[in-house]
């Protein structure tokens, strides 16, 4: 097996290519025996453990990590009449303690606000308290009932990331949103991932929630993905779980709420927008190993190989550069594909000509080859790493910016959507929305769109001629 190419082109055959590397490259086994839940191999779980240090570091400069309980009783989930619609297809419940049915059933929570919530009516009592601004990583249940898939809808989310923020005015929590959307965005750009970033339209918010911006990135198969979303909670759950405190003039007020969350679909992404033919490629800021050196042996200068190889692999160990030394007994070509369908970014080859040359040759996951000299080692490949990152993020946005097309009428929209996803205007009415998505058999993504900028806008409503702003129209995970 080892020398097998993948079959599959990404290109063709999107869903296809996903599955096949998410077993050869050892990310998720998809044999456990429920639905909608996954296995993360050691492999990939190496990759989450780097992808969510990175968010941790972001989250961390100004959130505070909490744990909360799994179960959540009944009684506080029925509270918010909009969430409980929202989610209430999607719970799971936990009614027994063995053979006893429990006086109160117990949900897993699908999402943690009606856990967290009734902690910070205690938790928050005066202005000096806030703001609060927590987040938790942990996993959580939806019984999702659309088609199930690793990483991207799942029954399990093992790495829900979700933040939960709390202030004193309407427009404090606005002005969080902005910062969350901005951490966001620094995520993703760090991974390269290009984002559409839109406020989602009101009948597809979050369930409790005054607005919903989304992200979303646009898969091979030109399918957006929601890859995160940050929510302004108005003052609706506060109101709910009586979450009061007392401002300077010693009044009691409502606080103010927002929550923001990501999941394991930022795995994902990576794979999908940066894999190729030849398997996963990971950016080297989420690369659990980001160079692997593979010492050359032939002839009988095997020792000395032996022995340098061993030398840059401490010397870049030592530079805090993430490294692998494969001394494998088998073939280089074999170890080549292995560390390829991996995704590694950077593999060193030092063989006799390179000793004798005082260099190392390197290969990027793009195929760019070139030499460092040994005593260049840890800046050469400082930069090579940072090279490839550039590389990597140039080549996604431009087959991003190719994907997303202005149209001027239905004809357009239906051409393009097969492929894509489409700018139209839009008057911001259900009504026509609803005739647009049918015409077209895509969904209204979102309005006010940040990013990417968008051309070519008349003002008028594709639907119904009226006054119009742009929407994003796509097919979608
Ligand atoms: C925000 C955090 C919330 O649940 N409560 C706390 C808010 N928002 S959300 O939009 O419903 O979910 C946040 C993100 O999680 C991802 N996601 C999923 N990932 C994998 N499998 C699923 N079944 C699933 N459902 C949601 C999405 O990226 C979403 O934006
Ligand atoms: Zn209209």
């Amino acid at each position: 097996m080892e020398n097998e190419s993948v079959v599959l082109p990404k290109k063709q055959e999107f869903s296809s290519w996903y599955n096949e590397i998410l077993w050869r490259a050892e990310i998720m086994d998809v044999r456990y025996p429920v639905k909608g839940l996954y296995v993360w191999y050691p492999f990939g779980y190496s990759i989450r453990r780097s992808v969510y240090n990175l968010l941790r570091s972001l989250l961390d400069m100004d959130h505070e990590e909490t744990l909360f309980p799994l179960l959540i009783p009944e009684n506080e989930f029925m509270k918010e009449a909009e969430h409980i619609k929202g989610f209430e297809d999607e719970v799971y419940w936990v009614t027994h303690g063995g053979k006893t049915e429990l006086e109160i059933p117990l949900a897993l929570r699908p999402t943690s606000e009606t856990a967290i919530y009734p902690m910070y009516a205690l938790w928050v009592r005066s202005h000096a308290d806030l703001p609060l601004k927590l987040y938790q990583i942990v996993n959580t249940f939806r019984y999702e009932t659309k088609h199930t898939r690793p990483l991207i809808r799942l029954r399990e989310i093992t790495s829900f990331k979700e933040a939960h923020t709390v202030h004193a005015t309407w427009d404090d929590a606005a002005e969080q949103v902005e910062c969350a959307i901005i951490l966001y965005k620094k995520f993703y750009e760090d991974l390269g991932i290009p984002l559409i970033i839109s406020r989602r339209p009101d009948w597809d918010k979050f369930p409790g929630a005054d607005y919903t911006i989304a992200v979303d990135t646009i898969m091979p198969d030109g399918k957006t993905l929601q890859i995160g979303t940050v929510h302004h909670l108005g003052d609706h759950f506060s109101k709910t779980f009586n979450i009061q405190f007392e401002d300077e003039k010693g009044e009691q007020k409502y606080a103010y709420q927002t929550c923001y969350g990501i999941s394991e679909r930022s795995i994902a992404a990576i794979i999908s927008v940066h894999g190729d033919d030849k398997g996963l490629v990971l950016p080297p800021v989420c690369a659990p190993v980001q160079v692997v050196i593979v010492p050359v042996l032939i002839g009988k200068d095997r020792d000395a190989v032996l022995e340098a190889s061993k030398k840059v692999f401490e010397e870049l160990k030592s530079a805090g550069i993430r490294v692998k030394y494969d001394d494998r007994e088998i073939r280089p070509g074999a170890k080549y594909y292995y560390w390829e369908m991996r995704g590694i970014p950077i593999r060193v080859e030092l063989g006799p000509k390179d000793l004798a040359a005082g260099r190392v040759t390197i290969v990027n996951r793009l195929g760019l080859r070139g030499v460092i000299p040994l005593v260049d080692l840890v800046p050469g490949l400082s930069i090579a790493l940072d090279n490839l990152s550039e590389q990597l993020k140039v080549r996604a946005s431009e087959k991003f910016k190719s994907d997303i097309k202005y149209a001027k009428n239905y004809d357009e929209v239906c051409s393009f959507v097969e492929t894509g996803v489409v700018a139209v205007d839009w008057c911001q009415n259900k009504d026509c929305a609803d005739i647009i998505e049918e015409k077209t058999g895509a969904s209204v993504l979102g309005t006010d769109v940040r990013t990417p900028d968008i051309s070519g806008s008349t003002g008028v409503c594709i639907a119904c001629g009226a006054r119009a702003k742009i929407a994003i129209l796509a097919r979608s995970y």
